[in-house]
């Protein structure tokens, strides 16, 4: 993939978006690159999956401006429905995704970051909806997502004023997990994915879909959404070998994702 590079160690797989002349900013050929990528990812063989950008001083500055510069209408919405399909790709895959944001998130490389499971950032990280500064409205999930994130006083500032926050405000705010040191930040990433490729796969995957569907419905409908995805971690091996090791304490020696 030319703008989207995949890579695989171990359990973990990670995405790195690959423009970094344009501060990787997502044109469509970016974003359909990244459609193949997620689509070819081996859920069974991966357990967690790291996003990031390529170079030390953007992780995505946000969708291609040229690009939109002179879209009509249709080809406006046409573009947000492609992003947004994508984006909700990248929500609903099945296995948990760590943003790992190495620089500037904005516009759309902010709606990225937060189609993501969590959020971890560098120091020089930069997070911001600068959309109405260029006469939109953010188009690939912003406006829905930073409000579920940081609240709606806090979105609602930030998308109408078109101010970026830094990396300690971010993490303030709850729109990333920590900070780390540029340096610091990919072996963080590998070792939360690593964490959390230890622990019995599909019953990280079942966590994904509960939590997923259930912010997406109201509270008794999500409460059987916990009940569904509860109940059918039951009689996998994972879940009788993790009960099994606690009872008889010792440790699991692996999970088998079976
Ligand atoms: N698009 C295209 N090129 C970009 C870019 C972007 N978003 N961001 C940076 N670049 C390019 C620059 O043009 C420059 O290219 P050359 O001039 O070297 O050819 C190169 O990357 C380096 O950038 P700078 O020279 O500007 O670097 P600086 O360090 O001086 O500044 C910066 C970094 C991130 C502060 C600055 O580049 C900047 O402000 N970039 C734009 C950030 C931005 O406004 N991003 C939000 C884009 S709007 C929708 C669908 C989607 C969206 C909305 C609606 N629907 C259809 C409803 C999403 C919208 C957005 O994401």
């Amino acid at each position: 993939m030319g703008f989207v590079t995949y890579e695989q160690e171990g359990y973990v797989g990670i995405v790195t978006i690959n423009r970094p002349k344009a501060l990787n900013a997502l044109n469509t050929e970016v974003l359909k690159d990244l459609e193949t990528v997620l689509d070819s990812i081996d859920i069974n063989e991966t357990r967690a999956v790291i996003i990031t950008g390529a170079g030390e001083k953007s992780f995505v500055a946000g969708a291609d401006i040229g690009a939109m510069s002179k879209m009509t209408k249709e080809e406006g919405a046409a573009f947000g429905k492609f992003g947004n399909d994508i984006f909700l790709k990248l929500e609903s895959l099945p296995i948990p995704t760590i943003a790992a944001v190495n620089g500037f998130a904005l516009g759309g490389g902010n709606e990225l970051a937060m189609s993501c499971d969590i959020r971890i950032c560098s120091e020089n990280a930069v997070f911001g909806q600068p959309e109405v500064g260029l006469g939109i409205t953010p188009g690939f999930g912003g406006t829905q997502r930073l409000e579920r994130l940081v609240g709606t006083g806090k979105a609602k500032e930030m998308i109408y004023s078109a101010s970026n926050i830094k990396a300690a405000e971010a993490y303030r705010v709850g729109l990333v997990n920590a900070v780390y040191p540029l340096e610091e930040l990919m072996p963080a990433a590998k070792k939360l994915a690593n964490k959390i490729a230890s622990n019995a796969p599909i019953a990280v995957r079942n966590c994904k879909r509960a939590i997923t569907q259930g912010y997406m419905s109201d509270m008794p409908h999500a409460a059987e959404v916990e009940e569904k995805w509860f109940g059918e971690c039951f009689e996998t091996e994972d879940q009788r070998e993790g009960m099994a090791a606690f009872l008889e304490k010792r440790k699991v020696e692996g999970f088998k994702n079976k």
